[in-house]
């Protein structure tokens, strides 16, 4: 049976924390249903990493829209938690946290026990084997039980292994020997024994000396009682390379008696991206969702990073990129859809707007007045998103149209803005049509949208006019 996918009492415990805030989903395909719903659906998670500087604006817009589950890109890391030996530094990772809990996400904690971004007085402190056994021990207590409750998922170790399926010669292994996997694991255990403990690692998605060694290990320590359960795949592919067993190799896992789960996935390519490498890009994601779906005990997928504007592959890998389900200007691209599509969503785009140039725009714009405007809000600690429709209620088309309002107190700064440009001067606003979206026909609406940050108040606005006449507002 498949484990339920928003589960777990640590999201339970925080749904009041949830009804608070929410976001909505800023886009052309804000009409579409989340990719969170449709996965829950499923009975499994769809999440994303996300970094601390990606909680305000857009980024927090489509990943808490989409998304139930998030991974912190770097905050839980060891050099970012504990940068001075026994001090911790909890407020990064502790913000995402409360992201995800505003937003009723589950959080996977990543991770414990790595041989990378690990703080230097723990790389050269030439500690003796009992000493890094301790420091070992005591990181993963105190890190578990800081978010104790709060985290469902945890990669306690990560990447411990050589691409021939032999352990990874790093800083753990060589003083420790591989017990220091099972030490890691136990520790996590006693400290939150909700968790569900995972081991991560890359290129071990088809059946490969890796996996085997992998395998093994997962096998051997289900034998001897280890607390271990679950395995994560993190799927970093290249464009029309995923195996074609992955999930046979799922499966084999999850025989062992262990949950998986794709960690990171994401689909790099070399740039620039064209329509031809978006498309087989989009098939690597179906093919990735179709695995995980086919397999009982997958429970969920995370992409590493649902856009291409901070996706870490073009500065690991120059000259690739265009990696994730959004692009660079958080539109989804074809990828987007197939996940959609794959989870039983319709897989479709909006409508597209024409291509051809704008029609001439009348010099003197029509009389107003005869409007109805709804205006959305969704606010959070420090910004917010507006969702804005007009329509045109009069008897005679809309051909290009400028909507005015005001705001009366507090401080607004407009981010971000689609299907229009949002200007701001004082207190007062000014939407203006794009190319594709200046004609309303009677009795049509448009829709548009924007992102701000605020501060002091941020109350409802008033005054809505379309083209100089006052709109009715609902
Ligand atoms: O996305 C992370 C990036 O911001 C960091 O610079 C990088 C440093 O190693 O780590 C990235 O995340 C990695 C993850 O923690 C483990 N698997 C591979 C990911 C991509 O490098």
């Amino acid at each position: 049976m498949r484990r339920s996918a928003v589960g777990g009492s640590a999201v339970a415990m925080l749904a009041a924390a949830a009804a608070l805030v929410s976001v909505t989903m800023p886009s052309a395909h804000a009409a579409d249903t989340p990719l969170r719903t449709l996965a829950e659906a499923k009975g499994i998670y769809m999440g994303t990493a996300l970094m601390q500087n990606e909680l305000t604006g857009i980024s927090a817009s489509i990943a808490g829209t989409q998304f139930d589950s998030v991974t912190p890109g770097n905050e839980m890391k060891w050099e970012s938690v504990e940068p001075t030996r026994g001090t911790y530094n909890w407020g990064p990772a502790d913000q995402i946290v409360s992201f995800a809990q505003a937003n009723n996400m589950q959080v996977r904690g990543h991770n414990l026990v790595w041989h990378s971004q690990l703080p230097s007085w723990l790389t050269s402190g030439s500690f003796t084997n009992q000493q890094l056994h301790d420091i070992m021990i005591k990181h993963v207590t105190d890190e578990v039980t800081h978010f104790k409750g709060k985290v469902v998922h945890w990669d306690v170790v990560n990447e411990p292994f050589n691409e021939d399926g032999t352990f990874r010669s790093d800083l753990w292994y060589n003083q420790l020997g591989s017990s220091y996997i099972a030490d890691a694991l136990t520790a996590a255990r006693a400290a939150d024994p909700n968790a569900k403990l995972y081991i991560n690692d890359y290129n071990v998605e088809g059946e490969n000396a890796k996996s085997n060694g992998l395998y093994n290990l997962v096998k051997s320590l289900k034998q001897q009682g280890v607390p271990i359960d679950g395995v994560g795949f993190q799927a970093h592919f290249i464009l029309g390379q995923v195996p074609s067993d992955f999930k046979a190799n799922l499966q084999r896992f999850a025989d062992l008696g262990v949950d998986v789960a794709v960690t990171e996935l994401d689909v790099r390519m070399q740039t620039p991206a064209d329509s031809t490498k978006l498309q087989q890009q989009a098939n690597d994601y179906t093919a990735v969702m179709n695995d995980c779906l086919g397999v009982t005990r997958c429970v969920g997928v995370t992409v590493w990073g649902f856009n291409d504007a901070t996706s870490w592959v073009p500065s690991t890998f120059p000259g690739q990129g265009a990696a994730t389900p959004y692009d660079e200007n958080y539109q989804p691209k074809p990828a987007y859809y197939a996940i959609q599509a794959a989870l039983g969503g319709n897989g479709t785009p909006p409508t597209t707007p024409p291509t051809s140039p704008p029609t001439t725009q009348p010099s003197t714009p029509p009389p107003g007045g005869n409007c109805a405007v709804t205006y959305g809000v969704n606010q959070w600690n420090t910004g917010f998103t507006a969702n804005i429709t007009v329509k045109n209620t009069g008897s005679a088309p809309i051909s290009g149209w400028t909507l005015t309002w005001n705001q009366a107190s507090g401080t607004q700064t407009v981010t971000q803005a689609w299907n229009a440009t949002v200007t701001k001067s004082g207190t007062a606003y000014t939407a203006k049509n794009l190319s594709y979206n200046g004609a309303i026909a009677v009795g049509a609406s448009t829709s548009f949208g924007f992102n701000a940050d605020w501060s002091g108040s941020n109350p409802t606005p008033t005054g809505f006019a379309l083209n100089g006449g006052a709109c009715t507002v609902s």
